[in-house]
C-alpha cells in the first residue's frame, strides 16, 4: 500500500488529522491497534473549547456538536462548603466551552471517515515505524495473521501516551519533561440530570478534589480524587455518590440525582512533554507528545490544535511545496503545550488535597482561592486560560 501520511492512533487527533487532510486532497490511512468499539468504550473527555468547536466544522463534522453540545458559560468553584461562580464568558469577552463527550467527537469521526469511504485499519497489530530519518519511511503491521506494508511521505504519531511513535525515536533525541501526582481521579458516568447543567463545577474539600460535569441533560460525568492505590471494585456506586455529595456545598449536594453507574474508571494524574516533536519524517501530535492532568479540560483540546498545525504544515509542502510548516510545527506547538501545561498545573496544585501537604502548603493554598474568587484580574487569568487559546496568540 502507497499513501502520503501514515496516521498511527485512531483517536480523537488521527482521527482529525486524517479529515482535514482529506478535506485539502491529502491521502491518509489510519493503522490502529484496537477495535472501533473498544476506541468508543474509553470515557475521557468531555469540554470543547471554540476553536476545537470550529475545528470540526471544518472537518466537516460539525453537526453533533451544534446539535447536542451544551454551551456554558461559566465554571463554579466550590471551597469552604461556599459556591463562587467564574462568569468565563463575561471575563473574556464574550468566549464559551461546550460540553460535548469525547466519545461523541469520536463517534462523529468515524462515521465520517466510513461514509468517505476511507482506509482505516483497526485491530492492527505490531505496528512498527521505519525509516523516518529519511524522506520515504514504511509503517508495517499485522493484520489476520498476514504482514503488510505502507510506503509513504510522512508517519503522523497520534497513538496516545502509551503508543509506539513516541518509543521508536533514538533516546538521544528526545527529551521528556515529567510530574505525576500523588492522587488519581475516580470517574462515574450516570444517565441522570446533571446538578449543575450551567456550569461544570470544581470542588476543593476537606475530603479532596469533587468534579461534577455532564454529557447532555440526561447524562452526567462525576469524578471524585482518591488515592492512587485505589481499585474500581472498591468503589460501590453507593459509595461514590456518598462521597461525591460529602465534597460538595450543602445545596448542590442535596440535589445531586443518583443512579446506577454506567461507566466508572480511575485514571492517575500526570503532566508530561516530549520534545522536540518532529523527528524527519515522523511528527508527534496529542497525547502521543503531551500529557496535562485533566483538571484544565486542555488534554483533546491540545490535541485538536497540533492537528490544525500539522494538517496546516502538510498541506503547506503538498500543495504549495514548502517545507516552511513542517520546519517550524515543533515549536509552534510547544508554545501553547507549556501554556496549557502550565494551566493545568496550577488549577490541579491549587484544587486538590496533596498528602504530603499540611500547614503552611494548606494556608497557602486557601489565600489563593480567596485571591482568585476576589479578584477580577485573577479571575481573567483563569478564564482565559480555560476557554482557550486562540490559534495565533501573539502575547
Ligand atoms: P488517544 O485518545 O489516547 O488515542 C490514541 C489512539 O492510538 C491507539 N494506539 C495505537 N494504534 C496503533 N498502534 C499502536 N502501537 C498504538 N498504541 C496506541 C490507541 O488505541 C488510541 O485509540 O490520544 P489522542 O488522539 O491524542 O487524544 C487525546 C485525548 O484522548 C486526551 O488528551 C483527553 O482525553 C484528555 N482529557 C480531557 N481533554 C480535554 O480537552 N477536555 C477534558 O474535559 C478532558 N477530560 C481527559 C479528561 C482525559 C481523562 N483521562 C482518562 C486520561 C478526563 C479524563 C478522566
Ligand atoms: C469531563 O466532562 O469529563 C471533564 C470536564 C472538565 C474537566 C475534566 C473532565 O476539567
Amino acid at each position: 500500500m502507497k499513501t502520503q501520511v501514515a496516521i498511527i492512533g485512531a483517536g480523537p487527533s488521527g482521527l482529525l488529522l486524517g479529515a482535514l487532510l482529506h478535506r485539502a486532497g491529502i491521502d491518509n490511512i489510519i493503522l490502529e491497534r484496537q477495535s472501533g468499539e473498544y476506541v468508543l468504550g474509553r470515557i475521557r473527555a468531555g469540554i470543547l473549547e471554540q476553536v476545537t468547536v470550529d475545528l470540526l466544522h471544518e472537518a466537516g463534522v460539525g453537526d453533533g456538536v451544534s446539535q447536542e453540545g451544551t454551551v456554558h458559560h461559566a465554571i463554579e468553584l466550590v471551597f469552604k462548603n461556599q459556591r463562587h461562580p467564574i462568569d468565563v464568558t463575561h471575563l473574556t469577552g464574550g468566549k464559551v466551552v461546550t460540553a460535548y463527550g469525547q466519545t461523541e467527537v469520536t463517534r462523529d469521526l468515524m462515521s465520517h471517515r466510513a461514509a468517505q469511504g476511507l482506509p482505516t485499519v483497526y485491530e492492527a497489530k505490531d505496528v512498527a515505524l521505519h525509516g523516518f530519518d529519511g524522506a520515504s519511511p514504511y509503517v508495517t503491521y499485522e493484520k489476520d495473521g498476514q504482514s503488510h506494508r505502507v510506503d509513504c511521505r510522512f508517519i503522523a504519531g497520534c497513538d496516545g501516551f502509551h503508543g509506539v511513535s513516541r518509543a521508536s525515536v533514538p533516546e538521544g533525541a528526545i527529551t521528556e519533561y515529567e510530574k505525576v501526582y500523588p492522587f488519581g481521579w475516580l470517574g462515574v458516568l450516570a444517565d441522570v440530570p446533571p446538578v449543575s447543567p450551567h456550569a461544570i463545577v470544581y470542588a476543593n474539600s476537606e475530603r479532596g478534589f469533587a468534579l461534577c460535569s455532564m454529557r447532555s441533560m440526561t447524562r452526567s460525568r462525576y469524578y471524585v480524587q482518591c488515592p492512587l492505590s485505589d481499585t474500581v471494585d472498591a468503589w460501590s456506586d453507593q459509595r461514590f455518590w456518598d462521597e461525591l455529595r460529602l465534597r460538595l456545598d450543602p445545596d448542590l449536594s442535596s440535589r445531586i440525582v443518583t443512579g446506577p453507574s454506567i461507566e466508572k474508571s480511575i485514571a492517575p494524574l500526570r503532566s508530561f512533554v516530549a520534545e522536540p516533536m518532529r523527528f524527519g519524517s515522523l511528527f508527534l501530535a496529542g497525547d502521543a507528545s503531551h500529557i496535562v492532568p485533566p483538571t484544565g479540560a486542555k488534554g483533546l483540546n491540545l490535541a485538536a490544535t497540533d492537528v490544525k498545525y500539522l494538517s496546516q504544515s502538510f498541506i503547506e509542502y503538498f500543495n504549495d511545496k514548502t517545507d516552511a510548516g513542517i520546519d517550524t510545527y515543533s515549536e509552534r506547538c510547544l508554545r501553547r503545550i507549556w501554556r496549557a501545561e502550565r494551566f493545568s498545573w496550577w488549577l490541579t496544585s491549587l484544587m486538590h488535597r496533596f498528602p504530603d501537604t499540611q500547614g503552611f502548603g494548606q494556608k497557602i493554598q486557601e489565600a489563593e482561592l480567596d485571591y482568585l474568587v476576589n479578584s477580577e484580574a485573577l479571575s481573567r487569568s483563569l478564564a482565559e486560560n480555560y476557554v482557550g487559546l486562540p490559534l495565533n496568540f501573539a502575547e
